[in-house]
């Protein structure tokens, strides 16, 4: 092929650049090594391919890749590397380049150290040093809750979107979007939040499978929605009533303890706590209800929620809770292998989740040759759980009585799992331990493994 004609079919057709605004905002703009981290691009050349790297004066760490869709966004995600390198607390750039290397824009990164320093509050999680032309409605500082303002203007079913590729002159003092339904009323009021953090960012696909860019991104004061048969919408876009999904992240302080959290849900959803599936219910479903009980260390966890509405009515809600004393295990201990005799340390415990290796459990208690029993009650929602159960050396499970798990045997016991329908009411749960000798160690815990009719 000729130069002259191979240039003529390989030079892609010029795109006006020059109206283009490259920008990239990221979520959160700190944050200590191992957070997720969100990209949201706009003004980029559509259809182009994005490479966004982590990069300091000597190097650059590619970290994720994103296609430009027709209105000029991107968005993806990474986990922010936790090495060496690039974990130190300090000051980083996120850039992004085109593969045509005609766009460039870049954005700072704080690593923080985790609990040792105040966490930058995520109150304003997108912080930009320009305004972003075409995500006016959301990006904004959460007002504080003595003075949200109410959009007076509710964008109500019959309003004409404003088109999203229009660059429209934005105040930085917009106030938070409230959600609304589709006649335009409020869809419910958005009460104080208690603690030092408010509101997630919420991302909004016109897609079940939170696939591509978003079609919106505000944010959200509270996770308790209940949309019916009608969807979600921003001031600009409104979503379909099927097939919608939703990414919600959100930075929270916790005292340590021991939490249970609560999804309602239809259709789909899943539960990350700093970025480990806790809840996983992603699959169609009627409304149902899934717990978890997780203990946390005190400090800041990400929490991030996925959500898809398949076919109405579509409904999510997520809440926690820190475990009542009452919900806590009540574990009697015995200076011997058998269960036998005077308890020698009567305590609470939170969770059964220890790994003594040859220490004990308290100075009361010796190393070798002691026993524990622990006794609950828990209020299951109906469903199929899975169960397991660990132990160094012997244990087993009784719920009401019966004996559900057997590990009753001299050696270490690995992970053992078994799976058991639970009816919506509450159960008594004893767990009884021992240990030989060398190391010590025990775990109980259980998922719902499929909701009611699964
Ligand atoms: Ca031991
Ligand atoms: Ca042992």
């Amino acid at each position: 092929m000729p130069d002259r004609v191979r240039n003529i079919l390989m030079t892609p057709t010029p795109v006006p650049i020059a109206q283009l605004d490259p920008q990239i905002v990221i979520d959160p703009p700190s944050g200590w090594a191992g957070v997720f981290v969100q990209v949201i691009g706009t003004g980029w050349e559509p259809g182009e391919s994005v490479s966004l790297h982590l990069a300091d004066g000597n190097e650059a760490l590619l970290v994720a890749t994103a296609q430009v869709d027709a209105s000029g966004r991107f968005a993806t995600d990474f986990v922010y590397p936790l090495n060496e390198r690039w974990g130190r607390p300090g000051s980083y750039m996120i850039t992004a380049v085109t593969g045509s290397e005609r766009q460039r824009s870049a954005t700072g990164f704080v690593v923080t150290a985790p609990a040792t320093e105040t966490p930058t509050p995520t109150i304003t999680p997108f912080v930009t040093s320009t305004p972003l032309p075409t995500f006016t409605p959301t990006f904004t500082p959460t007002p504080t809750p003595t003075d949200t303002p109410i959009p007076t203007n509710t964008p109500t079913s019959t309003a004409t979107p404003t088109p999203t590729d229009t660059p429209t002159p934005t105040s930085t003092e917009q106030p938070l979007a409230i959600p609304t339904t589709r006649d335009g009323a409020l869809a419910r009021p958005t009460p104080p939040a208690p603690g030092p953090v408010q509101g997630w960012l919420g991302a909004y696909w016109d897609n079940s499978a939170l696939f591509g860019a978003p079609a919106f991104i505000r944010q959200d004061a509270e996770l308790d929605f209940d949309w019916g048969a009608s969807s979600p919408e921003s001031i600009t876009a409104q979503l379909p009533p099927d097939s919608f999904s939703v990414r919600w992240v959100r930075t929270v302080d916790f005292a340590p303890g021991r939490y249970r959290f609560t999804i309602e849900v239809t259709d789909g959803a899943r539960l990350f706590i700093n970025e480990q599936v806790v809840i996983d219910a992603w699959r169609d479903g009627e409304l149902r209800t899934v717990t978890v009980e997780r203990t946390l260390d005190g400090g800041p966890h990400r929490l991030r929620l996925d959500y898809y509405n398949q076919t109405t009515p579509a409904r999510i809600r997520l809440l926690w809770e820190p475990l009542a004393v009452s919900e806590h295990w009540r574990g009697t201990y015995f200076a011997n292998p058998a269960l036998q005799g005077i308890p020698v340390v009567e305590r609470i415990d939170p969770a059964i989740d220890f790994d003594w290796r040859v220490g004990s459990p308290d100075p009361g208690v010796p190393p070798d040759g002691f026993s524990v029993t622990w006794e609950r009650q828990a209020t299951f929602t109906p469903g199929r759980y899975r169960l397991t159960l660990a132990a160094d050396n012997g244990a087993r499970v009784w719920i009401d009585n019966n004996l559900v798990i057997d590990l009753w045997r001299p050696r270490l016991q690995r992970p053992h799992t078994v799976e058991i329908y639970l009816a919506g009411r509450t159960y008594d749960l004893k767990v009884e331990y021992y240990e030989l000798d060398g190391d010590a160690a025990v775990y109980f815990g259980w998922e719902l493994a499929a909701g009611p009719g699964n």
